[in-house]
């Protein structure tokens, strides 16, 4: 009797995990290489000297494989609305982040005042999120402190907050040491995975960069499955 009753519960769990297993490379399956439009490079002028100490080598981001996601993934952050810790841009509007234009000219970023400033987008509903791509800023070399990517379902940030990107190697802006490296801007932006995680708002950080105190957003695009 305790045989067969071992048997049977190792039976089902056998089965248990071989479902598990299928469903997981139905999963795999159906990702696709994620598709990201990126805007021509921008001629830089005159290169300037980008001195951090924990920066990426070049050319790394553009060997990167791309992020793989499910077919019916779409940018979530199109059109939505986007606030800030600076609610008064020195220069452009917060729209800009969500207007789908990615241009690296003058008139088409939005500067936010120094320090650590955050950027928000409210994607309106609890959405399965799998890529953060953001432009900051490409007409000149640089690149941002400080820069966080975090994703929550609490609109204030301060319960079920993970985080998906931390460049911050010296923990200044005080939210963990970060062990991401800091990267030279260019026309690709940055393009971070999120792993299926599902949360309805995304933020954003930096502090300054390499070439002044300022912040900068030229577009910020959240990759996901849209909610039903
Ligand atoms: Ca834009
Ligand atoms: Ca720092």
């Amino acid at each position: 009797m305790m045989q067969t009753k071992q048997i049977l519960t190792a039976f089902r769990y056998g089965a248990v995990v071989a479902g598990v297993v299928a469903v997981c490379e139905t999963a795999a399956a159906d990702r696709i290489p994620l598709t990201i439009e990126f805007p021509p490079p921008l001629s830089m002028g005159t290169p300037v000297e980008v001195n951090v100490p924990n920066l990426e080598p070049t050319g790394v981001a553009q060997r990167r494989a791309p992020v793989m996601v499910p077919e019916n993934t779409i940018n979530l952050a199109r059109n939505k609305t986007v606030t800030s810790s600076d609610e008064w841009p020195i220069i452009g509007e917060l729209e800009y982040l969500t207007d789908g234009i990615k241009k690296g000219d003058e008139g088409y970023y939005v500067e936010l005042g120094p320090g650590l400033q955050w950027v928000q987008i409210d994607l309106e509903k609890p959405s399965e999120l799998h890529a953060v791509a953001v432009w900051h800023f490409f007409s000149q070399d640089r690149a941002y402190h400080d820069v966080i990517i975090q994703t929550s379902n609490d609109p204030s940030f301060e319960t079920g907050v993970k985080t998906h990107f931390n460049n911050d190697h010296d923990n200044s802006a005080g939210m963990g040491v970060g062990k991401d490296l800091a990267y030279v801007e260019t026309e690709r932006g940055r393009v971070v995975p999120v792993g299926g995680v599902v949360a309805r708002y995304v933020r954003l950080y930096s502090h300054g960069n390499t070439a002044n105190q300022m912040n900068h957003y030229i577009e910020v695009e959240v990759y996901g499955v849209p909610a039903e």
